[in-house]
């Protein structure tokens, strides 16, 4: 038979060899469970005498006291090695780099729209916008484009599957057409009505590509409208703003007699540069004129009281000049490694 000094000893072996808390259980429960050979050797004492129960009881207890140690023993040494195992499976090496915090930024057809808005809201002008879906009449017809001009044509425009009366507008001139209507609309019945002073800003769409046309570009068309206005105003403007832009007044501007259905007389812009990268070149910048009777008359003004001017550019053109870019769709293509260098 197996002395009690032998279970002790097999209880420790078993508690060590427990891999974790289950298996430790499971062995607790052979010693010192409800059947465990423990509890069997306190049951066999009830047939001892009283005395007897004293002496051989004792030794029992001992064994009992060491194997309950040992278990508790056990328990804390699994603990502590799961909570080591736990610990190093989530180890953080904060010797690694960081991941950086990566910095937005506008982009610099963005920043030249800002700069052209802030410049002309210095000189009193409105910033205006509308919808890039247009109708016909706003994009064409109200700008005095006869129905067979090419601009029409599938060619240059896209146009709505299904919607012929629907297209991408090709400039921004339905918006001065809209806020002519609704600023006349506001001051009708008034004996004068206050200069119409605005420009607009914004995406326009024409069917061409290569390396200085995108199907999508930007416009910024201005346009004056009051009692008096004349081609005169419409220099010293378009003058001003351009010396501003470019930050110099060694900058020569040159107007051209021009086209366009929607002015009478029309001109051609072109920047001339006396000094930096650019000294000696002519640049066409802008079209402009004074606004056609007809267009004034489509946007609700009476042109027998009222004249204007109005001109268009292309601020991507003015940013590759501002950036030196060389490329337009560059602009348009979303490739970080050229759009960060301008940040
Ligand atoms: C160009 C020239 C131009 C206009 C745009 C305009 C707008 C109204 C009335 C009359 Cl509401 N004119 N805009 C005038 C002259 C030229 O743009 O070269 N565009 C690409």
């Amino acid at each position: 038979m197996e002395n009690l000094d032998q279970i002790v000893a097999r209880a420790q072996a078993e508690f060590l060899a427990a891999a974790d808390a289950a298996q430790l259980e499971q062995a607790k429960a052979r010693y010192l469970g409800k059947s465990g050979c423990i509890s069997e050797l306190f049951k066999a004492l009830g047939k001892l005498s009283a005395e007897d129960k004293k002496s051989a009881g004792a030794p029992i207890n001992q064994a009992k006291q060491t194997v309950e140690a040992a278990l508790e023993a056990r328990r804390e040494a699994l603990k502590a090695a799961q909570l080591e195992a736990q610990l190093a499976a989530e180890a953080l090496d904060v010797t690694l780099p960081g991941r950086g915090n990566p910095q937005g930024g506008l982009h610099p057809v963005t920043r030249t729209l800002e700069r052209i808005e802030a410049l002309f809201r210095s000189i009193g002008f409105d910033v205006a916008d509308g919808p890039e879906i247009e109708t016909d009449w706003h994009n064409f017809t109200a700008l005095n484009t006869p129905e067979k001009h090419p601009a029409r044509s599938m060619h240059d425009t896209f146009y709505i599957e299904n919607a012929p009366e629907v297209l991408l507008r090709t400039h921004t001139s339905p918006v001065q057409i809209r806020y002519m209507q609704a600023h006349v609309e506001r001051h009708r019945g008034a004996a004068v009505m206050p200069p119409i002073r605005i420009i607009a800003p914004g995406r326009v769409y024409r069917v061409d590509s290569d390396a200085t046309h995108s199907p999508m570009f930007h416009q910024v068309e201005g346009l004056w409208v009051g009692e008096g206005v004349s081609f005169a105003d419409l220099k010293g403007v378009v003058a001003d703003f351009l010396r501003s832009f470019f930050e110099t007044d060694e900058l020569s501007v040159r107007f051209r007699p021009s086209f366009f259905p929607f002015t009478e007389p029309s001109a051609e812009i072109d920047v001339g540069f006396i000094s930096g990268a650019l000294k000696g070149r002519w640049l066409e910048i802008a079209g402009c004129g004074m606004v056609h009777p007809n267009v004034l008359r489509h946007g609700g003004v009476d042109p027998e009281r009222y004249t204007g001017f109005a001109f268009g550019f292309g601020p991507d053109r003015l940013a590759m000049l501002r950036y030196g870019v060389n490329d337009l769709r560059l602009f348009f293509e979303g490739d970080l490694r050229f759009l960060s260098q301008f940040r």
